[in-house]
C-alpha cells in the first residue's frame, strides 16, 4: 500500500507538470482527490491493515492528498498568470499608433468676406435684418420708387412666381419692412441672397449675394454716408485705402452716387486687377428718396437716411483674385481648398 501510495504521487505530479488548461486540472483533481477518485478507493483499503499498520499508512495518505493538493494550487496559480498573459499580448493596443486623420472643413470664401464685413459694420452700431427670398413686386420694386414700366425692372428682371410674387432682386425688401415695422434710428445691414434672370458667365449669376445698409435718423447727411462708408472700407482693405464717390444715379436714392476704393493691389498706380486705373468700384448708395422712407411709413421731413448696396462676390473675387464667379458655386475641393 505504501508503494502503491507513492506511485501515485509520482504519476500525479508527472501529470500535472504537464497541464496546459485549468479545465484539465480541475478533471484530475476530481478523477484522484474526489469520492469515487483513486486516492480515495485506496483509502477505503485501510480496513484490510493491521491496527499497527493503519496509523502510519493514514498519515502517508494525509500527506500524499496534501502534496497533491499544493501541487495542483501552485499549478493553477502558474496557469492563471500564463492565461494572462497570453491575453495580454492578445489584446495589445498600440495607443501611440497615428490615428485616421480627418479632414477639417473651412468656411467659404464668401462665408469669410461676409463675416468680416459683418463684423466691421457690427463695430458700427449696426444689427443684421433678414427677410424672404420670394418677395411681393410691392416691396421689391413698388416701394422702392421703381414702377411698371420703370426701365430699372428691365436690368433687374427676375423670376416670377406670379404677376405680383418674385424672387427679390436686391435685398431692399428687407430694409422697406424693417421701415414698416420700426421707428428711427434704424442702422442694420441686409445681406443675403438675390435673383436675376441672367446668363451664367464668369461675373454673372442668376444668383448671387447682396449685402445693403440703411442708415435713417434726425439729420444724417450725405457725409455720414462719406464718413461710414470710408471707415468700412479702411478697415475692409487697410488703413491707407482711399475713397471717392461718382455721381450715378439709382431710383430709390437722391443723390446717389458710386463709391471706388484706391486699388489695394497696386495702392493706386494702376496694374491689371484695377486695369490700369487705380481706384476699383465695391458699391452704390445714396440718400434714401424722400418717396421711399414715405412709403416706409417714414416722415421725410423729419427723417433723413442714406443707404448703400455692395455686391459681395465683387468684393470676394477682388479680395482672393478670383477671375471666374462660377467657382465659388462649383464646390471643388481643389479651389476651396486655398482659402
Ligand atoms: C448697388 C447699389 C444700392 C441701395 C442699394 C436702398 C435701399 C432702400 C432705400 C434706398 Cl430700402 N436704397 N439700397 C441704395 C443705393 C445703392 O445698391 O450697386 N448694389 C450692388
Amino acid at each position: 500500500m505504501k508503494e502503491q501510495l507513492e506511485a501515485m504521487r509520482r504519476t500525479a505530479e508527472e501529470q500535472i507538470k504537464n497541464f496546459n488548461l485549468r479545465s484539465e486540472l480541475e478533471a484530475f483533481r476530481v478523477s484522484f482527490l474526489g469520492k469515487k477518485g483513486e486516492l480515495t478507493a485506496i483509502l477505503k483499503q485501510m480496513g484490510k491493515l493491521s491496527a499497527e499498520e493503519r496509523p502510519a499508512m493514514g498519515q502517508l495518505a494525509n500527506e500524499v492528498r496534501a502534496y497533491i493538493e499544493n501541487q495542483l494550487t501552485e499549478k493553477s496559480e502558474e496557469l492563471k498568470k500564463k492565461e494572462l498573459r497570453d491575453r495580454l499580448q492578445k489584446e495589445k493596443l498600440d495607443v501611440t499608433m497615428p490615428g485616421e486623420r480627418r479632414e477639417l472643413g473651412h468656411k467659404h470664401p464668401l462665408s469669410i468676406v461676409l463675416d468680416e464685413v459683418k463684423d466691421i459694420f457690427f463695430g458700427m452700431g449696426f444689427d443684421v435684418a433678414t427677410g424672404p427670398e420670394i418677395e411681393w413686386d410691392y416691396y421689391n420694386f413698388e416701394a422702392l420708387n421703381i414702377p411698371k414700366g420703370h426701365p430699372a425692372r428691365d436690368t433687374q428682371d427676375t423670376f416670377y412666381i406670379t404677376e405680383n410674387m418674385l424672387l427679390r432682386t436686391q435685398t431692399s425688401p428687407v430694409q422697406m419692412r424693417v421701415m414698416e415695422k420700426q421707428k428711427p434710428p434704424i442702422r442694420i445691414i441686409a445681406p443675403g441672397r438675390v435673383y436675376r434672370s441672367d446668363a451664367v458667365d464668369a461675373t454673372h449669376s442668376p444668383l448671387f449675394h447682396q449685402i445693403e445698409g440703411l442708415v435713417i435718423d434726425e439729420g444724417i447727411t450725405m457725409g455720414d454716408l462719406k464718413g461710414n462708408l470710408e471707415t468700412f472700407a479702411k478697415r475692409l482693405y487697410g488703413e491707407e485705402t482711399k475713397i471717392r464717390l461718382r455721381p450715378h444715379h439709382f431710383p430709390f436714392t437722391e443723390p446717389s452716387c458710386e463709391i471706388d476704393v484706391s486699388c489695394f493691389r497696386c495702392g493706386g498706380k494702376g496694374c491689371p486687377m484695377c486695369k490700369g486705373e487705380g481706384w476699383v468700384e465695391i458699391l452704390g448708395a445714396g440718400m434714401v428718396h424722400p418717396k421711399v422712407l414715405q412709403n416706409g411709413g417714414i416722415d421725410p421731413e423729419k427723417y433723413s437716411g442714406y443707404a448703400f448696396g455692395i455686391g459681395l462676390e465683387r468684393i470676394v473675387m477682388f479680395r482672393f483674385e478670383i477671375d471666374d464667379m462660377r467657382l465659388l458655386y462649383e464646390n471643388d475641393l481643389r479651389f476651396l481648398s486655398q482659402f
